[in-house]
C-alpha cells in the first residue's frame, strides 16, 4: 500500500485513509470557496449526538448530490461520445458554400455520439437495436448538427408518429420491461399496424443491428438534405459515414452473452481504441442528385422510409472524420451534449421531409427540458467555437452575458461586437422553394410503397445475411405472446417475400399461413440488387482494429506467442491474454506474460479470433475449466478463426471438437504467425456448419 493512504485510524476520525495536503490548491474547499477540514465527519452536538443544522459541508455536499442526476434523453439515452476533427477533401465547393467543405485540408473540430435507440441510461451496448450517430461539426460559420443514425432509412414517415414508435418499443407501461429491446408485443404490435416500417424492420432484424464495435459502423444522414452554392443553385444531397475499418457485426448468440460479461463493450472498445492511439476514422460521403433525378426516381426521395442505392447515385467522399480524444468528463460533455437536427449552417438546407420538419421542433423542445435552460448553448460542449453574437439574454444559468445597453433591434446606438446586426449578404438565407396547397392532414401517394425496397434490402443479402434475418425475426416475434400479432406480421413479410415469411410462420409453428397484408401498391420484385446493402458482400479483409484473445498457460511457448503478437502489431490489431490467474503466466522460457482477464472473466466472445497458446499440461488443467471449455466452444460456435499450438489438444478433446476442426482452425507454429492473421481477417470462417 502507498505511503500516502496508510491506515491512521487517528481518534475521533472515523479510521479513514486519511492525508493531508501537500500544497494550498490541494486544500479542498466549498462550492462557495471555503476551505473544507474535515469532508468524513458531519458536524454532532456530542461525540454519538444528534446532527447540527449548521452544518453548511454535509448540507451542500447532500444537496449537489441529491440533484446531481438530469432527465435521461426520451430515446437514444444510452451512448458514448469522442471528440475529433473532420478534414475536407475540398471537392464539393462549388455545390455548396458550407464553411468547412472549402479548401482542402481544412479542419473543423468534430464531437461524436453514438447510441442506442430504446434503451435506459444504464442498459447494456449491445441489444438489438438502431445506433445514433450524431456528429457536431464546430464550423466557422455555426454548428452543423448531423443527427444520423447507422441505418439508412426510419420506421414512420411522419413526425407526428414518434411518440407512438418510442412508446411501443421502450418498456411496457404497465409492467415496466422489457429493457432495451422490441421484442415483445407492444413494439410488434405498432409495427405490424405500420406497413410504412417494413423496409426499416428488415433493416433491424438484420446484423447492422448489432455491430462489432461503433468502429466498424456506418452511418447516414437518412433525410435528403440541400447543398447552395455561393450562386444560389440547389442541388439534394444524402449523407453517408463510411468507417474506414469496414463494416462488422456480431452474431445474436454472441451479442447475448457479450451483454453479460461486458455491458460496456461498445464504449470500453471506442475508449481502449482511442486511448491507444488507434483513432477510428470514418469517410464522409455524400449522394448528389437535383430535381431532374428526384423527379424520375421511382420513390419520393422526401420520405424517410426509402433510399437510393448506392449503384444508382453514387457515393462521393468528400471528407473524413477522426475521433482523436476521449472525453474528460462523461457528464459534461457526452450526457449534455445537445444535438438539433435545425442546427444548419449556410450552404445546406433543409427539405420538406414530414419527418426532418418535426425534428426540427422537437430537440431544441426536448434540450430545455433534458438541461433545464435555454442557455444550454452557454455550455463548452455546445457553444460554437466561432464568434457568435446576439440579443438574447438572462435565463436560468446565464453564463454569456453581453455587455452595454443594446438588448434590442432596431436601435440607434453605435455597431460594434455588443451591438450586432443581421446581413443580408453572408446570413443564412432558406432556399427559396415555392410552397401552395390546401391545409390538410393528408400523407402523400408518393409515399404508398411500402414493400418493395424492403424486398430489394432482403434480395440483395448473401445467404447468411438472410438466415440472420429469419432467425432475427423469429427470436423476436417468439417473445410476442398475442397469436394475432405474430401472424400479422407474417402477413407483411408475405409481401417482401414469401420463402422469408414461410421460414418465419415454419420456425414459429404457426399452424396456418395468413393472406398477405393488403398493400397499397404491389411490390415491385424488379428493383436491383444493391451490393452495397449487404455487409458481408463489403468484407473489409483486415485485422486492423480488431482484437484477439490469447487463452495462455504456464509453459507456454514463447517463441509462438512472440512470432503471433509481432504480426498482430504489424497488422495494426490489438490483443489480450487471458489466463487461468490474472497476474498472468510464465513460458517454457521462464518470461512472466502479464494477464489481461482471467479465464472466467475474458469469454471468447470479447475477441474477433482466438488463439489458445498453452503447454500440453496447461491444456489438460484448462479442461477441468468449465469457462475455458466455453471459450473454445463459444469461439467455435460463433465461426471464429481459432489459432491454436499442438500441445492445446487435449482441450479440444475435452469439448468434442477434435473431430470437427475445419480450416478455420489453424495450427499456430513459431513459423506462421502472419499466416494465422492472413486467414483471421476473413474475420469468420462462415462455411463452418
Ligand atoms: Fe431522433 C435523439 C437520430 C427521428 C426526436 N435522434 C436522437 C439522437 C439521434 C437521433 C442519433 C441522439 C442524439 C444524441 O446523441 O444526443 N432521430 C434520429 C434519426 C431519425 C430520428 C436518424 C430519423 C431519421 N427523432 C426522430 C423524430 C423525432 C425525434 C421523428 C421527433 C419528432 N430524437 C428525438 C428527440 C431526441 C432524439 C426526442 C432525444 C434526445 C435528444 O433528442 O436530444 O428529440
Amino acid at each position: 500500500m502507498a505511503e500516502s493512504f496508510k491506515y491512521k485510524g487517528n481518534k475521533g476520525s472515523g479510521g479513514e485513509l486519511h492525508q493531508k495536503p501537500e500544497a494550498q490548491d490541494q486544500v479542498m474547499t466549498t462550492a462557495q470557496g471555503c476551505p473544507v477540514s474535515d469532508d468524513q465527519n458531519s458536524l454532532k452536538a456530542g461525540e454519538r449526538g444528534p446532527g447540527l443544522i449548521e452544518d453548511h459541508v454535509l448540507r451542500e455536499k447532500l444537496f449537489h448530490f441529491d440533484h446531481e442526476r438530469i432527465p435521461e434523453r426520451v430515446v437514444h439515452a444510452r451512448g458514448y461520445g469522442a471528440h475529433g476533427y473532420f478534414e475536407s477533401y475540398g471537392n464539393v465547393s462549388d455545390i455548396t458554400s458550407a464553411d468547412l467543405f472549402q479548401k482542402k485540408g481544412q479542419k473543423t473540430p468534430v464531437f461524436t455520439r453514438f447510441s442506442t435507440v430504446a434503451g435506459n441510461k444504464g442498459s447494456p451496448d449491445l441489444p438489438r437495436d438502431v445506433r445514433g450517430f450524431a456528429v457536431k461539426f464546430y464550423t466557422n460559420e455555426g454548428n452543423w448538427d448531423l443527427v444520423g443514425n447507422n441505418i439508412p432509412v426510419f420506421f414512420i414517415q411522419d413526425a407526428i408518429k414518434f411518440p407512438d414508435l418510442i412508446h411501443s418499443a421502450k418498456q411496457e407501461p404497465d409492467r415496466g420491461f422489457p429493457q432495451a429491446q422490441t421484442a415483445h408485443d407492444n413494439f410488434w404490435d405498432f409495427i405490424s399496424l405500420t406497413p410504412e416500417s417494413m423496409h426499416m424492420v428488415m433493416w433491424a432484424m438484420s446484423d447492422r443491428a448489432i455491430p462489432r464495435s461503433l468502429r466498424f459502423m456506418e452511418g447516414f444522414g437518412v433525410h435528403t438534405f440541400k447543398f447552395v452554392n455561393d450562386k444560389g443553385d440547389e442541388k439534394f444531397v444524402k449523407f453517408h459515414w463510411k468507417p474506414k475499418l469496414g463494416m462488422q457485426s456480431v452474431v445474436w448468440n454472441e451479442a447475448l452473452k457479450i451483454n453479460g460479461a461486458d455491458p460496456d463493450f461498445h464504449r470500453r472498445d471506442l475508449w481502449d481504441a482511442i486511448q491507444a492511439g488507434d483513432y477510428p476514422e470514418w469517410e464522409l460521403g455524400v449522394q448528389v442528385f437535383d430535381r431532374e433525378f428526384a423527379d424520375k426516381f421511382e420513390f419520393d426521395v422526401l420520405d424517410a422510409t426509402k433510399l437510393i442505392p448506392e449503384e444508382e447515385v453514387p457515393v462521393k467522399l468528400i471528407g473524413k472524420m477522426v475521433l482523436d480524444r476521449v472525453v474528460d468528463n462523461f457528464f459534461a460533455e457526452t450526457e449534455q451534449v445537445a444535438f438539433c437536427t435545425q442546427n444548419i449552417v449556410p450552404g445546406i438546407d433543409f427539405t420538406e421531409d414530414p419527418l426532418l420538419q418535426g425534428r426540427n421542433f422537437s430537440y431544441l423542445d426536448t434540450q430545455l427540458k433534458r438541461l433545464g435552460s435555454p442557455n444550454f448553448t452557454h455550455l463548452p460542449i455546445n457553444a460554437p467555437k466561432c464568434p457568435f453574437r446576439h440579443l438574447q439574454q438572462d435565463g436560468h444559468m446565464a453564463m454569456h452575458n453581453p455587455k452595454g445597453r443594446v438588448n434590442y433591434e432596431p436601435n440607434s446606438w453605435p455597431r460594434d461586437e455588443h451591438n450586432p446586426r443581421a446581413c443580408p449578404d453572408t446570413g443564412f438565407k432558406s432556399t427559396a422553394e415555392p410552397v401552395s396547397g390546401s391545409k390538410l392532414r393528408y400523407r402523400s401517394e408518393t409515399f404508398a410503397d411500402h414493400y418493395s425496397q424492403a424486398a430489394q434490402f432482403y434480395r440483395s443479402q448473401t445467404d447468411i445475411e438472410q438466415m440472420h434475418i429469419q432467425n432475427a425475426l423469429t427470436f423476436e416475434l417468439s417473445k410476442v405472446e398475442t397469436l394475432a400479432i405474430r401472424e400479422r406480421m407474417v402477413s407483411h413479410l408475405l409481401n417482401i417475400d414469401k420463402e422469408l415469411a414461410q421460414t418465419v410462420a415454419d420456425n414459429l409453428g404457426l399452424q396456418e399461413m395468413p393472406e398477405a397484408a393488403e398493400a397499397a401498391m404491389k411490390t415491385n420484385t424488379k428493383l436491383k440488387i444493391s451490393d452495397a446493402l449487404s455487409i458481408l458482400k463489403n468484407a473489409p479483409n483486415t485485422f486492423k482494429g480488431r482484437k484477439l484473445g490469447i487463452l495462455a498457460t504456464d509453459g507456454m511457448d514463447e517463441g509462438i506467442l512472440n512470432a503471433l503478437t509481432d504480426a498482430l502489431k504489424n497488422a495494426g490489431a490489438m490483443y489480450e491474454v487471458v489466463a487461468p490467474t490474472v497476474n498472468g503466466v510464465k513460458t517454457d522460457k521462464g518470461t512472466h506474460v502479464k494477464g489481461d482477464q482471467l479465464v472466467n472473466g475474458g469469454p471468447s466472445v470479447l475477441y474477433d479470433a482466438v488463439a489458445i497458446i498453452t503447454s500440453a499440461e496447461g491444456a489438460k488443467k484448462l479442461s477441468d475449466i468449465p469457462e475455458a471449455k466455453d471459450f473454445v466452444m463459444d469461439a467455435f460456435a460463433h465461426k471464429k478463426y481459432i489459432g491454436y499450438t499442438s500441445s492445446a489438444m487435449p482441450l479440444f478433446e475435452e469439448t468434442n471438437l477434435k473431430g470437427k476442426m475445419d480450416k478455420g482452425c489453424i495450427e499456430i507454429t513459431a513459423a506462421n504467425g502472419k499466416d494465422f492473421l492472413n486467414e483471421a481477417k476473413n474475420l469468420r470462417f462462415w462455411k463452418r456448419k
